[in-house]
């Protein structure tokens, strides 16, 4: 196992070459940032989105150009997402012989850990994470999960519920606002409930933060992705007409961007948007990322209502794994080129 990068910014005082992000790959060039333009990622009022119209439609224009938004009116309280924070950060805080009783395998997502390596040519990104299936309850490996901070289990059980009510509603808007059943993307999940991951990522301080990225520029396998931020660091950038634009920090809100499977049952319309991680010399950040999406066993594509003789089906149906997903994650490639038609 590799040391964890919270042990590397503590202790070494040259970047591990595994680190350095290389100017010619796809996306390589960290400094490329559109920092001096305004950031307008949109900002949508859930609490709106069953009855107004013109709410549906500012949530349709997000999601078609730049595939997420800041969700505000989410109906979680600010003072339980500062909990959720916090039990992260005190996880986070632990000593590295604590934190290791929670470390992955080392070929398994499930647990503790940096960069699960696949390739000697892998480039690291600057940040350690804890990973874990939270839905459905039953695949909870729950060893991996922190028994210190004390309420650490129920706070995220209680967070990830919250999160799976939002995220009915967002389905539904998104469908209303193509005129399309309220169903139709929920339907894919088949008979069960969603599949939710929670990814607690935690980015040290970094001498060299004009050479590595926090996390490479990827976009996510969910359906739907809900980024708690750090109340106070940025960093995160999306990349929208060849730019990359910072996500800023809107009080309160939540980060939602559309996934490769939304994107699949879109049929193209709905964008699954390519961000990645800044990370800086000062501060810590940590956020938390969860994934929601259908259980793997039932295949997703295209919803028929969206194919036409004018707006032919552009992916085909596919069983849309975890493993599926990292296999091309892993090497800075992205899963949805391999389900176009
Ligand atoms: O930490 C962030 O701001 C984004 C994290 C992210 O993109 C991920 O966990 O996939």
């Amino acid at each position: 196992m590799n040391l964890q990068v919270q042990d590397i910014a503590a202790h070494c005082e040259q970047l591990p070459e595994r680190f350095i992000r290389k100017q010619d790959e796809e996306y390589g060039n960290v400094t490329n940032s559109n920092a001096s333009s305004p950031a307008k990622i949109p900002v949508i009022d859930v609490s709106l989105l069953t009855s107004s119209h013109l709410e549906l439609d500012k949530l349709k224009t997000a999601i078609t150009t730049w595939g997420c938004f800041q969700a505000i009116n989410h109906g979680i309280e600010g003072s339980f997402l500062d909990k959720v924070r916090e039990v992260s950060r005190l996880f986070f805080d632990l000593s590295a012989e604590e934190k290791k009783k929670y470390l992955r395998e080392e070929n398994d997502l499930e647990g503790y850990g940096n960069d699960m390596v696949l390739s000697d040519h892998q480039i690291l990104d600057w940040t350690d994470r804890l990973y874990l299936t939270v839905f459905p309850k039953h695949q909870r490996m729950l060893q991996f999960w922190p028994k210190n901070p004390t309420d650490f289990r129920e706070v995220v059980d209680d967070y990830c519920s919250k999160i799976e009510l939002i995220n009915q509603v967002i389905l539904k808007a998104m469908a209303r606002s193509l005129n399309l059943e309220d169903n139709c993307f929920s339907d894919q999940y088949g008979t069960t409930n969603s599949k939710m991951f929670a990814r607690f990522n935690y980015y040290p301080p970094c001498p060299w933060p004009d050479k590595v990225l926090g996390v490479k520029p990827h976009a996510d396998g969910s359906a739907v992705t809900f980024l708690l931020q750090d109340k106070e660091v940025e960093g995160l950038q999306v990349l929208k007409d060849g730019q990359w634009f910072g996500v800023p920090i809107v009080p309160d809100a939540l980060t939602i961007n559309v996934g490769d499977q939304i994107e699949i049952m879109s049929n193209g319309i709905f964008k699954s948007p390519v961000h990645r991680v800044l990370v800086n010399t000062k501060n810590q950040r940590i956020t938390l990322a969860v994934f929601c999406m259908p259980q793997t066993e039932k295949d997703i594509g295209p919803v028929e209502g969206l194919i036409t003789d004018g707006t032919p089906r552009l992916y085909k149906n596919v069983t849309y794994s975890r493993d599926f997903f990292f296999q091309n994650y892993q090497h800075g490639k992205r899963t949805i080129d391999a389900c176009k038609i």
